[in-house]
């Protein structure tokens, strides 16, 4: 999937479609739509719609939270977090060979992975206002604890900005899930290639 790995913010300045675009287009190796309002029946247009522009950039496209709309959409990938169900009922209802992705909020939590996961969400590194309910932030000490955890690549998430890359890149992380670092840039697909070319170099 990449180091960069951008979630979409309904409440960004940009419509979801154009944030997944212009973070395809800037070097993403992985977007999420994420939207807890948007109608079932919306979010599988949208993911349906976005699906043969990501597939032509080879950007992995998850769907957040919604099994059925992963299902129905025909997306890359779900990802759930730890209030979503038991990821392997869930995993046991996915088409073989999706990507399937959980949230670790802990390091006891990434000690019980279940095997069925392909790739977590840890965090978050810092406090976030684009997430006002998160888990106590773990920190950089944290991630790498659980980092090192995990036999699946980890993706630091949470109040990541330009020049974490190589602190990420220390602590074990095999990239970074941003929302506002690249949602509320300026120019989106410019803060996704900085990101990314900061990680090359790091
Ligand atoms: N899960 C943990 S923190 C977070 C999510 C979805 C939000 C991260 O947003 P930002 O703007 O990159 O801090
Ligand atoms: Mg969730």
């Amino acid at each position: 999937m990449g180091p960069v790995y951008v979630i979409t913010d309904p409440m960004a300045p940009y419509p979801v479609a154009e944030q997944a675009r212009l973070a395809a287009r800037g070097g993403a190796g992985a977007v999420q739509i994420r939207d807890k309002t948007l109608h079932d029946d919306d979010f599988i247009a949208l993911v349906a719609m976005l699906l043969p522009e990501m597939t032509a950039r080879g950007v992995t496209l998850i769907v957040n939270d919604r099994v059925e709309v992963a299902l129905r959409s025909g997306a890359h990938g779900l990802h759930i977090g730890q209030g979503d169900g038991d990821p392997t009922d869930i995993r046991a209802r996915l088409p073989q060979g999706m990507i399937f992705g959980l949230s670790i909020e802990t390091l006891e939590q990434a000690q019980r992975l279940p095997d069925c996961i392909d790739y977590i969400g840890a965090g978050p590194v810092r406090a976030t206002a684009t997430k006002p309910d998160h888990a106590a932030p773990i920190g950089f000490d944290g991630l790498a604890q659980i980092a090192a955890a995990v036999p699946v690549p980890c993706y630091a998430i949470g109040g990541i900005k330009p020049g974490d890359g190589a602190a990420l890149r220390r602590a074990g992380a095999a990239g970074m899930a941003v929302v506002s670092a690249v949602t509320r840039a300026p120019d989106p697909a410019m803060a996704t290639s900085n990101l990314l070319r900061e990680w090359n170099t790091a």
